[in-house]
């Protein structure tokens, strides 16, 4: 899909297309339809992120908390959004042993119950023995830096699935 049938998307297109670009928040896409024409991918996620950036404190956190937990439940049970499902399914979260599961759900609920919203990392990026590792060091940092950190993360996922979508490499 080239940039050109990006800016020819009606409402309802857009949104069927990037509706889930940033988890489970398909009102930034909304908003950033009003953002057209977009000149490349490039431009495209600036209008992303850039909503983001703009949010309160509260919508940030908002954001994080619309993404799943990594190797929860709800990947074993297929619950996730397809896009998740096959980003946690490819970096091997499914197939983790029994052991290494027990270690990243202790993390994971370590991590919530410190900063309040789930532990992010853009895993496509990542190898499944570093999630853990990934985790036990973010689990330190200060608040204000995590929210930061865990923010990229969201924007990278962003960017592997715009340009998943527009058929680019990343
Ligand atoms: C995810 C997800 O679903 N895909 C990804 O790259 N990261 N979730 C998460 N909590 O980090």
């Amino acid at each position: 899909m080239d940039i050109e049938k990006v800016n020819s998307m009606d409402f309802g297109e857009f949104m069927d297309v990037f509706g889930n670009v940033i988890e489970r928040c398909p009102l930034i896409a909304a908003a950033v339809w009003s953002k057209r024409p977009f000149s490349d991918l490039g431009d495209l996620e600036k209008h992303f992120f850039a909503f983001i950036d703009g949010l309160p404190l509260s919508g940030q956190e908002g954001v994080l908390r619309c993404h799943p937990e990594l190797a929860g439940r709800e990947l074993q049970w297929g619950r996730l959004t397809a896009e998740s499902q096959r980003e946690q399914s490819a970096a091997g979260l499914q197939n983790l042993g029994a052991a290494e599961r027990l270690r990243l759900s202790e993390l994971t609920a370590q991590y919530r119950a410190r900063f309040g919203f789930p532990f992010v990392l853009a895993v496509r990026l990542s190898d499944p023995a570093a999630a853990p590792r990934e985790l036990a060091r973010r689990l330190r940092c200060p608040p204000a830096q995590e929210l930061r950190t865990a923010l990229g993360e969201v924007k990278k996922i962003c960017h592997l699935r715009l340009a998943d979508l527009l058929g680019e490499q990343p």
